[in-house]
Order: structure tokens, then C-alpha cells, then sequence
């Protein structure tokens, strides 16, 4: 039995060795990256059973991709190695996602992930946890990957809740209203996360958090998260929303990168755990700290001890 199944892209990284534009950094290192394995990945290290659902080629960045998630004790055996499109590589700049020298280049366009579709990605696979996880990136990937997402977030009556994170990554929508679809894949989904300044830029929602709630009511769990401000969670119960705020530590940042993922999978973590709103909100607050401050697109979560004294579960 599987916790959560993650589906979407991932992709190998290339992280500059030095700050500045691309088109003066001399030399990358190699990382590895994709929203939905950099949660599958954070998940598994914190003891969780995880199973990621994605394609990538039959060369070399596949083959690195494949054993690298899996030595974070995600099961890979659902991926799928594509004998004929190569495996997505990106390489971004040191600086801040949100800051104005952030370059993002990625070498994904005909990959084989985005190769998949309804008809390649079996159902049985994906639905086979008590949670299955997936992002707005795959959407942007190909008409496939849309198509995929449009039945993964229709009715499904019987089916394990399914989460999603908005990820709006404008650089892989050219042409297409992104934004609109991404509202649309939003409302099918039963726990959904985005950020303040996402909703305001996909959206144009301005008026915080509340706003964004009124933007997007259907789903059950909605996580509005407000970077350094904390995050703020609207549940749905019988009498209408809870709102629950948590403010988020202080931490010197190295790359935000990735942040949003660890984020999602502390929420979600505690969410299996079944810990209260509150707890769940600062799991993720935690995890995505332990993301900031590290130059890479994913970090190991806190040891479960550690992480328990630091939201204040155990109090000896
Ligand atoms: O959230 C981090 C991801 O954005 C990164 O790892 C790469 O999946 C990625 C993307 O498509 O941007």
C-alpha cells in the first residue's frame, strides 16, 4: 500500500556554480528537479510510501533521474523509459525565482514526458494511493499532458482525494491562457496550494488570501501560501470554512527553489498523519525552510523527532 503517487516531469538540473546571467556562468552542476518527484522525494526520506508516476528517455539523464529519486526510497517501478524522446534537462540561475535576474531555460519541449497521455499512463498506477499528487506544470507540458490532467481532475467518485499544486510557470505556457486552465484543473481538486502573489499574477485575484478563496471555493482544502508573511489554510466543514494562519520561521535564503514542493509535501505529510490544520501548516512551513536554505531544487526533511520538537508536538 502506497501513502501518495506523485505524477509529473522531472528533469535533471543544471544549478551555476556562480551567481549572475546564464550567459556568464562558466560551469553547472548536476541536480535533480520536477515539482512532483522533489515532493515524492521529500515524502519518501521522511519514512513515507511514495510512488512516482512519470516518463523519461532511455539515456543517460533517464537512467541518473531514475536511481537518483529512487535512493530517497520512492518507488520508481511505474516510470517509463521512452525509446525515442530524451529525458527534459533545465539550468536556472542561482538568484531567487521572484527576482528580476531569474533565468530559467529549459530543454523539455518534445521530452518524454511529455509524451504522456490518457492512452500511456495507466490508471491503475496512479490511482494506487491514498493520495495522489500533481502539479500545473504537467499541463503546460503537451495537449496529451493536458488531456491527462483534465481527466485526472474530473469526477471521481471512489477515487483517493487528489492534490494540486497551481506551480504557474509562465515561461512553458507561450501562447496558451495558462492561467485559465490552471483555474480550471484547480477546481477539480481536493486539496489545492498557491501562492498569494500566483493567484495574483495567473489570476489577477488581488485582496490576500481571503480573495483568492473566493476566486476558487470548490476545493475542501485550500492553502494560500504568503512567503515570508506565513500561509493560511481554508478548510471545509459542515458550517462553512475554518481559517487557519501560521506564520512562517525566519530563514536566510539561498534559492527558493523548490521551496513550494517541500512546502506541499509537509503539508501533506502531516495530512496523512492526520495532525491538525495548524500542524499541517507548519510541517510545511518546516520543510520548505529546510528547501530555502539549501542551493538545490529539493532537501531532506528534518528527522521526524527533530521536526516534531520544532512544531511543538512533543513537548519533552
Ligand atoms: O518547484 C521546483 C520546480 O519548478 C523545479 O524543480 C523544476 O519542475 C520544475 C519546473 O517545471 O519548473
Amino acid at each position: 500500500p502506497v501513502d501518495v503517487v506523485c505524477l509529473g516531469e522531472s528533469m535533471v538540473t543544471f544549478l551555476p556554480t556562480r551567481p549572475g546571467r546564464l550567459a556568464d556562468v562558466p560551469s553547472f552542476v548536476r541536480g535533480i528537479g520536477g515539482a512532483e518527484s522533489n515532493l515524492a522525494c521529500a515524502l519518501a526520506a521522511a519514512g513515507h510510501r511514495v510512488r512516482w508516476v512519470g516518463r523519461v528517455g532511455a539515456d543517460g539523464f533517464g537512467d541518473h533521474l531514475v536511481a537518483a529519486i529512487a535512493a530517497y526510497g520512492v518507488d520508481t517501478a511505474a516510470v517509463v523509459r521512452d525509446p525515442d524522446r530524451p529525458t527534459g534537462v533545465y539550468f536556472r540561475t542561482a538568484a531567487d525565482r521572484v527576482s528580476e535576474g531569474h533565468e530559467v531555460v529549459y530543454y523539455r519541449a518534445g521530452s518524454a514526458a511529455s509524451a504522456m497521455s490518457p492512452g500511456t499512463v495507466p490508471p491503475e498506477a496512479v490511482w494506487s494511493g491514498r493520495l495522489l499528487h500533481v502539479s500545473g506544470i504537467t499541463a503546460a507540458l503537451s495537449a496529451g499532458c493536458l488531456e491527462l490532467m483534465r481527466a485526472l481532475t474530473a469526477r471521481r467518485d471512489g477515487r483517493p482525494p487528489l492534490s494540486f499544486d497551481v506551480n504557474h510557470r509562465p515561461g512553458l505556457w507561450r501562447g496558451t491562457d495558462g492561467a485559465r486552465v490552471l483555474l480550471d484543473l484547480a477546481r477539480g481538486a481536493d486539496i489545492v496550494f498557491v501562492g498569494e502573489d500566483e493567484a495574483e499574477e495567473a489570476w489577477d485575484v488581488r485582496g490576500g488570501p481571503d480573495a483568492v478563496r473566493r476566486a476558487l471555493p470548490e476545493p475542501a482544502t485550500l492553502v494560500v501560501k504568503r512567503g515570508a508573511e506565513g500561509a493560511v489554510a481554508y478548510t471545509r466543514g459542515a458550517a462553512g470554512d475554518t481559517v487557519t494562519h501560521a506564520p512562517a520561521p525566519v530563514v536566510d535564503v539561498v534559492a527558493a527553489t523548490g521551496a513550494g514542493d517541500a512546502f506541499a509535501a509537509g503539508f501533506l505529510s502531516a495530512t496523512l498523519r492526520e495532525l491538525p490544520v495548524g500542524e499541517r501548516l507548519r510541517y510545511g512551513h518546516l520543510w520548505a525552510a529546510a528547501a530555502l536554505t539549501v542551493p538545490g531544487d529539493l532537501a531532506e526533511p528534518p528527522p521526524a523527532a527533530h521536526a516534531a520538537r520544532l512544531v511543538g508536538l512533543d513537548d519533552d
